[in-house]
């Protein structure tokens, strides 16, 4: 998709209503139009990354500290009891440009977990072949 058609970067631009709760040199956050809960806000970065597995190295620091701004502001503005940060990467993503979704929670809000059913390992023998495979893959990509 181009950054034309994106419609976070038409809000980055001006060009859509963004309810914009914060911004910076190289981030925005607005309100989530269909929130989990009143208040539900999206932090972007400026440029237009599709997923997190795409932005540079040297963003990460700043979008997070911006993260965790927003989100002590939520909890402080909102008197929330809580707040889940989550990122949809492709799956479930269905706007392409990369968005921290930064909901207040409070116990009892109705949203259950993860929103989406946990299971339990088949046994031991699958939890380590599963652990081995990231560790390897992860001592890969740091070589
Ligand atoms: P996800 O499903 O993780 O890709 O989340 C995308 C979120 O973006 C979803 O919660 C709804 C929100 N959203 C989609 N279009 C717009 C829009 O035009 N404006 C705003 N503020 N939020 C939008």
């Amino acid at each position: 998709m181009s950054t034309k058609e994106c419609i976070f970067c038409k809000i980055i631009r001006g060009e859509s209503e963004g309810y914009i709760v914060f911004e910076d040199d190289i981030s925005l956050a607005f309100l989530d139009i269909r929130p989990l809960n009143p208040g539900h806000c999206l932090l972007v970065p400026k440029e237009h990354y599709e997923t997190l597995m795409d932005i540079p190295e040297e963003l990460i620091g700043p979008l997070f500290k911006n993260a965790k701004l927003i989100s002590r502001a939520i909890e402080l503005g909102l008197a929330v009891q809580g707040i889940f940060v989550g990122i949809n990467n492709r799956v479930s993503q269905s706007v392409p440009h990369l968005h921290i979704h930064i909901v207040p929670r409070n116990k009892n809000d109705g949203l259950k977990g993860f929103f989406w059913p946990r299971y339990s390992y088949k046994d031991r023998e699958t939890i380590l072949e599963i652990q081995d495979k990231i560790k390897k893959a992860i001592e890969r990509l740091l070589v």
